[in-house]
């Protein structure tokens, strides 16, 4: 461990109350008055009217679907604005920024005053030993790229993370190039975020992605939100719970927090929203421990099957578990030994409130159940997301309108990256078809996730690390450790827009490769290009950036993956830096052409990829197009053709006597490791994001008050502990033995060797950490 982990101070830090209401005019006025006075009157125009229109650009923040019809003319949240206004930001790095500061020195600011430095426009170089980066032509980054590449004894002692944002297009070319290169190390962000969902759905119902379409939200009867925070992360779902109210709809929130956006929404959109109170939202608020949502939904699943039992016939959906599942006989014999004082202990509620959930989930036709990190970035997710399916499956939940499983995803693209391949274990089916369009050997083992990427790099065996996009060395769990391990790499390449921590964190050599944003014209030899994504229900659409881009030179992301991948391949060899014999595959892919078409990339789609077969015909359609997904038609791709009803063991987190269990999570004013201000409003705090919160009853039992200062230490067993300085204690109305911090600051706490079973993801929300109060504070 480093000595000292860094964290900021915020002399000017105030704490206030929380509220308990979302958005409304007050949330468009903080989007709309930064972006004025970051982007000016014309910009800020320009792209509010572009932002999620038909022939615009999707917005770059979260991945919540679009309305298939009836658009707004301003079609986004407060915080997609925030994200426009962070890129779109006419503020430039200058030259003179890499000479003036030292690597050292950057090291000491924060990833806020990183972000403020504005937009990178010239690729820079850090050469071994030096302590600056320093301007590099495009031509001498590649070449530099390529030959670093091909010195390897093999492929697989490089890395490739992608962070979800980026476009299919560059996503699919990315993947082929790491795959023609001969590895399939490719993680990314998804590893730290859903994978848990996609291994359990896999596993479940034979695809990784929601059941559902955008209008089957305001179809349900009723919505149960569990782990997942939409008034900051997805703020226009509040728009379609909102909408699924008003039909008469019931919500159930099931959370460690009582989140603004659970509780009450203001429609800027609708005039009830700007004078009034708002809507209502959760009818249900079911405040439960960390990791405790398993033994819930066992106990709700349970009461569902007793009420079978008392009126046979008249509650399962028996067509279709019988036409459809397998697996319920096993399921009802493991749930009729569930344990309700163990279930009680576990969640930290009542039977009561188990009762009213079950009443409700009984009373409604048409069941949805979303989730996010709340549930995924825990030891139990996998299994915990497979009880969702459970419950849902029972009463056929599934594959009719207004029903379903809905994780909902993180990045704009996070899905559409996956669905183009990036992904350490592309299924056989995908690498065969991509070998079939290009001719090349495709790599079969896994390759490495997040994780292990980590693990690679600190043990040597990982000594190149390149990264579309992202902030890995401040997203991945462990800071120090990670941090460490980061810096043993020969060569660490970052393509980014802006300056983050990985930038400051690098190998022996580095490169920083600036790239055009979303919003920004993407020409190619004059003619403009668009990209395409994937939302949350699988909807693809295409991007069209708005306005100019913000320097003269800068490159898209398209253009430098070709450019990287002609330097590598560009007649040399996959394996130990054999020069390949023409008329190798490899050597002729099109990479040139690729960049400036478009067209062309997509057209490859087309042929690999099931769904996109008229890629280029569909995503011209108005709105896009939705991708087929077999559970929606009750087709579930499993081995056995069937839907598994699967028994779980029950499992929740202990708490040592005198610890809490801290989940870290978002502000929201953030966007992952990116900070747009210093505030986060819904929960009070404004200034500052050094501070941890705790249940006032848990305070005084520790004997801690509010105000207070402390250092957050995390244990591991047989590991030095890890220690989160100096955080100002705030009383909170969190559920009982439950902390809060902010991430990225408290991935200190994460250890690298917390991560749920089966999906390998960061275990963020559930760490066990003692309070120690600071001396003198
Ligand atoms: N503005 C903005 N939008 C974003 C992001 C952002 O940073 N800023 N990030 C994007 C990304 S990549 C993602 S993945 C999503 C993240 O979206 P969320 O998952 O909403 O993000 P978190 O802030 O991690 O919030 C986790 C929620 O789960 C709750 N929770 C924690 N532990 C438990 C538990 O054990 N059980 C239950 N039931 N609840 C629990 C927390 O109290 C919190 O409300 O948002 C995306 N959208
Ligand atoms: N403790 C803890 N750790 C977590 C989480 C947690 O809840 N708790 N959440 C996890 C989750 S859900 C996720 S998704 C990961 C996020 O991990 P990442 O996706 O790696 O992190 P981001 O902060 O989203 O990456 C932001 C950076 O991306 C670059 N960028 C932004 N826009 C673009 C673009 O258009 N093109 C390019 N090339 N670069 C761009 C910018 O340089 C910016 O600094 O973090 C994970 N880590
Ligand atoms: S809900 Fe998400 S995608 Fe939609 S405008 Fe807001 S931040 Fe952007
Ligand atoms: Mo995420």
């Amino acid at each position: 461990m480093n000595d000292e982990p860094s964290t900021e101070p915020y002399p000017d830090l105030e704490v206030g109350p929380n509220e308990d209401s979302a958005v409304g005019v007050a949330g468009i006025m903080h989007a709309m008055l930064p972006a004025l006075d970051d982007m000016g009157i014309g910009r800020t125009a320009k792209l509010s009217l572009k932002i999620n229109q038909d022939g615009g650009f999707d917005c770059m923040s979260c991945a919540w679907a679009d309305p298939s019809e009836h658009r707004h003319t301003l079609e986004f949240c407060e915080n997609g604005m925030k994200a426009v206004t962070w890129e779109a930001t006419p503020v430039t790095v200058p030259t003179s920024f890499w000479a003036e500061h030292s690597l050292t020195s950057l090291l000491d600011k924060g990833e806020y005053w990183l972000g403020q430095q504005g937009r990178l426009v010239e690729p820079v170089y850090k050469p071994a030993g030096s302590d600056h980066y320093e301007p590099i032509s495009w031509d001498a980054a590649f070449a530099l790229v390529g030959e670093r590449l091909r010195a390897l004894e093999s492929p697989d002692r490089a890395a490739f993370y992608t962070s979800g944002r980026v476009s299919n297009e560059a996503a699919f070319l990315y993947q082929l190039f790491v795959r023609a290169l001969g590895t399939n190390n490719l993680p990314d962000c998804s590893n730290m975020c859903h994978e848990s969902s996609g291994t359990a759905l896999t596993a479940s119902i034979g695809v990784g992605k929601a059941t559902v379409v955008y209008d089957d939200f305001e179809q349900a009867d009723l919505i149960i939100v569990m782990g997942q925070n939409p008034g900051t992360n997805h703020p226009r779902m509040l728009g379609a719970l909102e909408a699924q109210k008003r039909r008469g709809g019931r919500i159930v929130a099931v959370n460690v927090l009582p989140e603004a956006g659970l509780i009450r929404y203001k429609n800027p959109q609708r005039p009830r929203g700007i004078v009034g109170k708002g809507t209502k939202l959760a009818d249900q608020f079911i405040q439960i421990r960390s990791g405790g949502d398993m033994a819930l939904l066992q106990a709700v699943s349970k009461r569902v099957l007793d009420a079978e039992d008392a009126a046979p016939g008249t509650v399962l959906d028996h067509e279709f578990l019988a036409a459809h599942t397998e697996g319920l006989d096993a399921f009802r014999a493991h749930l009729a030994d569930l344990d309700e004082a163990e279930v009680l202990l576990a969640t930290g509620i009542t039977s009561q409130e188990i009762d009213e959930l079950a009443d409700a989930y009984l009373a409604a036709d048409r069941v949805i159940v979303t989730w996010a990190m709340g549930l995924t970035q825990q030891k139990k997710s996998v299994d915990t997301i497979k009880e969702i399916v459970n419950l849902l499956l029972l009463r056929g939940n599934m594959g009719k309108p207004g029903a379903g499983a809905a994780p909902i995803r993180g990045h704009s693209n996070v899905q559409g990256d996956r669905t183009m391949g990036i992904w350490e274990q592309m299924p056989e089916r995908f690498l065969a078809a991509l070998e079939a369009e290009f001719g090349f050997p495709v790599p079969r083992g896994h390759g490495r996730d997040a994780i292990k990427t980590v693990q690679g790099l600190r043990d040597g065996s990982i000594e190149v690390f390149i990264a579309m996009a992202g902030n890995f060395v401040a997203a991945i769990s462990d800071t120090d450790a990670s941090e460490q391990a980061m810096r043993r790499a020969k060569l660490t390449v970052q393509v980014s827009t802006k300056l983050n921590r990985s930038h400051v964190v690098t190998g022996e050599e580095a490169l920083i490769l600036p790239v055009l944003g979303r919003t920004e014209i993407d020409l190619q030899g004059g003619v403009p290009q668009f990209v395409s994504v994937e939302d949350t229900v699988c909807s693809v659409h295409g991007s069209h950036g708005a306005i100019p881009p913000v320097a003269p030179g800068l490159l898209s992301e398209v253009a430098v993956v070709c450019r990287m991948a002609e330097a590598t391949l560009g007649g040399r060899g996959a394996s130990a830096g054999e020069r390949i014999e023409t008329p190798d595959p490899r050597a002729s892919i099109p990479w040139t052409d690729f960049e400036c078409d478009y067209d062309l990339i997509r057209e490859r789609i087309s042929r690999v990829v099931p769904g996109f077969e008229h890629y280029n015909d569909d995503v011209r359609r108005k709105n896009g197009f939705e991708l087929p997904i077999s559970p929606r038609v009750r087709r579930f791709d499993t081995p056995s053709g069937k839907a598994q009803i699967t028994v779980n063991e029950l499992e929740h987190l202990e708490r040592p006597a005198g610890r809490l269990i801290l989940q870290t999570l978002r502000s929201h004013d953030q966007f992952n490791t990116t900070i747009y201000s210093l505030n986060d409003r819904y929960r009070g705090i404004k200034k500052g994001r050094d501070v941890v919160f705790v249940h006032p009853d848990d305070l005084a039992e520790l004997g801690l008050a509010d105000g207070q200062r402390v250092d957050v230490v995390s244990e591991w067993p047989g590991q030095p502990d890890r220690v989160l300085r100096a955080q100002r204690l705030v009383a909170y109305p969190t559920a009982r033995g439950c902390a809060a911090a902010y991430y990225p600051e408290a991935n200190v706490l994460v250890p690298l060797e917390s991560a749920a079973d089966g999906s390998n993801t960061p275990v963020s929300k559930a760490v066990i950490v003692r309070l120690e109060p600071v001396a003198g504070a």
